[in-house]
């Protein structure tokens, strides 16, 4: 069986999520509660040494890293998330670094927390999300503008880029980013929102029951 190791508000599993569905892999989820620190409980950290989540457990092995993750399940049951053509692969994964390199690491769990340790409170986690978001979807935004999107991030196909927009659009909303500045990313998030893999995989759709919010 398919396991996915994972938090519900988490963006990279929340990729994942996505993936699963749009492959149509039949899969069970294993909550892992990054508010009560299960990330760094022995169960989570014999399948990921990092202490992070999502971990996938298929074909007998245990995947780490949503974007190599998101890799495998293409070299082994795509194409499906990738162009056929080496320039447009260069593209999607140039869109989808943009993100899962650029803007969610600094925006992390562990580091929103450390930046309030030291600056004593000053800089609040949502504020700080809301700067580094902004500043990467100004980029993400230009990067759109290039010719090459369609109604989705690479032409007219779902693809990796916007696995990564989905879920980087869901937190900006939630720290109160101004989405009306990026009109292309907005398009291309609405548009996902009706794909039924993307809104299966919705947060919304697998918090578990009783969640404070
Ligand atoms: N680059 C990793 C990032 C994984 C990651 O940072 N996961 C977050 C949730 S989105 C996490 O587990 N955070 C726990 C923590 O910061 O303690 C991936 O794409 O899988």
């Amino acid at each position: 069986m398919v396991m996915l190791h994972e938090y519900w508000r988490s963006s990279a599993s929340y990729r994942v999520r996505i993936a699963l569905g749009l492959f149509g892999i039949e899969h069970d989820r294993v909550g892992v509660d990054l508010l009560a620190g299960d990330q760094r409980a022995t169960a989570n950290l014999t399948l990921n040494k990092q202490g992070l989540v999502p971990t996938l457990e298929i074909d007998g092995l245990v995947l780490t890293q949503s974007l190599a993750i998101l890799e495998y399940l293409e070299e082994t049951r795509g194409p499906l998330l990738l162009p056929t053509d080496a320039a447009g692969r260069a593209r999607v994964r140039a869109l989808a670094h943009a993100v899962a390199m650029e803007i969610a690491p600094v925006c992390n769990m562990s580091v929103r927390k450390h930046v309030e340790v030291l600056t004593d409170g000053a800089m609040s986690p949502i504020d700080w999300q809301h700067y580094y978001i902004t500043r990467g979807f100004a980029a993400l935004e230009a990067m759109l503008g290039d010719g090459k999107t369609g109604d989705f991030c690479h032409g007219d196909s779902i693809s990796m880029a916007d696995l990564t927009l989905v879920p980087q659009v869901y937190n900006a909303q939630r720290v109160g980013v101004d989405m009306t500045a990026f009109p292309r990313i907005a398009a291309i998030a609405a548009r996902l929102a009706e794909v039924p893999a993307v809104a299966a995989a919705h947060p919304d759709m697998t918090r578990p029951p009783k969640t404070v919010i």
